[in-house]
């Protein structure tokens, strides 16, 4: 069995170029468990906090002042590094340490542990002998917390190859989709900079029915038929808009304001307009009744709660007491580490709650998440389409297919 030898913290920039931690686990002075934590933009109210006071700096003190801690133990013990993680910070959010060093610290060290013993990491995570790959969901055009002013409120508008039978086309299909997309809105404003949103989506100066109908025009240019080969999906993001004091969504860029009502009416028509597979966060984070409704109305529809559960399994417990949602997305650096977030797969395949696993939209080059994605029995991983730390996460999948050790595609 090995043992880690050696932990080491240093500072970092992710893809917004923010600061970020990253930490190293060696094992038996050999195995190099190397991560580097991601962080949010449209950030739930009950999410791990990603560092002490807004200070990676700080988390990077305690990490190298608690090294002796986990030097000797085994790196395959994710229960023991958690729990080694927990007498450093028993806060319910990590505010102690930073929910980036408890997100890089359990990573890396089973990404060192399956380097020692010679597994891919989603082998060391699963002893299941029916995984399936996720599939791909990505972002194509987007506004909100994630583009400038003039994109739509929508934050993400995202495509999925629902009808794809292997990796490669669902990733392929989902590349074409996105450059598809890109040539309709050029030809449509020719002043269009091809300017991105900070997942690599397009974000071009249209309001969110325009962007939607762009989407799936070009779906239907490149003869797919929407819900069968390909699907679009939506994050509405919708704790963004949410005014608490109004009790309204406000659409700032749309010039629209939404009653809780009305805002399940927006959502249902959308869904309906454009055959939604996917609908993440169509009400606000603490809209479980509204959910609800959603999650009745459309059973066939991944309604799917990200800031609504932020990967807590407490909140995932009182979700799944009312049936707000029959999806839920998996966001390890949400939870804090990655045995809190294996905790709440668990409690979520036990209540028949479909998982998506997630990238953050400030994100490394770094892949783990494709071999998490796989392990969870996730039914998508949602990692963008473009932009080189959203293609790491693709292309690892493609890696992975080399095994042969996974059985086609996932059932949705
Ligand atoms: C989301 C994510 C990822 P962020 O809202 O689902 O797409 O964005 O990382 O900014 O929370
Ligand atoms: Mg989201």
């Amino acid at each position: 069995m090995a043992r880690i030898t050696s932990v080491r913290g240093r500072l970092l920039y992710n893809s917004r170029g923010s600061k970020t931690i990253e930490i190293d686990v060696i094992s038996d002075n050999t195995h190099l468990g190397r991560v580097c934590a991601p962080s949010g933009a449209s950030v739930g109210k009950h999410e791990a906090v990603s560092f002490p006071d807004n200070r990676p700096e700080k988390s990077l003190e305690i990490i190298n002042a608690n090294e002796k801690k986990f030097v000797g133990l085994d790196p395959s013990n994710l229960k023991l590094i958690h729990d080694t993680i927990r007498t450093i910070d028993s806060t319910a959010n990590y505010s102690k340490i930073g929910g980036s060093v408890a997100f890089a610290l359990t990573i890396a060290s089973i990404d060192s542990a399956a380097k020692s013993l010679r597994i891919p990491i989603f082998k060391l995570l699963s002893n299941d002998m029916e995984l399936r790959f996720p599939f791909p969901l990505g972002n194509i055009l987007g506004g909100g917390a994630h583009a400038g002013p003039g994109t739509p409120d929508i934050q993400e508008i995202l495509v999925c190859a629902t009808g794809s039978k292997t990796i490669r086309e669902a990733i392929e299909f989902n590349l074409t989709i996105h450059k598809e997309v890109g040539k309709i809105l050029a030809k449509k404003d020719p002043s269009f900079t091809n300017g991105r949103g900070d997942e690599g989506g397009w974000a071009p100066k249209l309001k969110n029915d325009e962007a939607l109908e762009t989407c799936a025009r070009a779906c239907e240019q490149l003869g797919f038929t929407l819900g069968k080969e390909v699907s679009l999906g939506v994050d509405f993001a919708s704790s963004t808009q949410w005014n608490e004091k109004e009790k309204k969504y406000i659409y700032d860029r749309a010039g629209l304001e939404n009653t809780p009502e009305e805002q399940i009416e927006f959502a249902s028509d959308i869904i309906k307009k454009y055959k939604l597979a996917y609908a993440e966060d169509a009400v606000h984070e603490e809209a479980f009744d509204d959910m609800a409704v959603l999650a009745k109305k459309f059973p066939n529809v991944l309604i799917t709660g990200d800031d609504l559960l932020v990967t807590n399994t407490e909140i995932l417990k009182r979700a799944t007491k009312v049936k707000a949602c029959n999806a839920a997305i998996l966001k390890v650096n949400q939870a804090g580490s990655l045995y809190d977030a294996l905790e709440f797969a668990k409690e979520a395949t036990k209540n028949n709650i479909k998982i998506i696993t997630s990238h953050r939209s400030g994100e490394s080059v770094d892949s783990h998440i494709s071999h998490i994605g796989i392990a969870t029995k996730s039914k998508m991983l949602k990692v963008g389409v473009v932009g080189g730390e959203r293609i790491a996460k693709l292309n690892e999948l493609l890696r992975i297919s080399e095994y042969d050790l996974i059985r086609g595609m996932a059932e949705i």
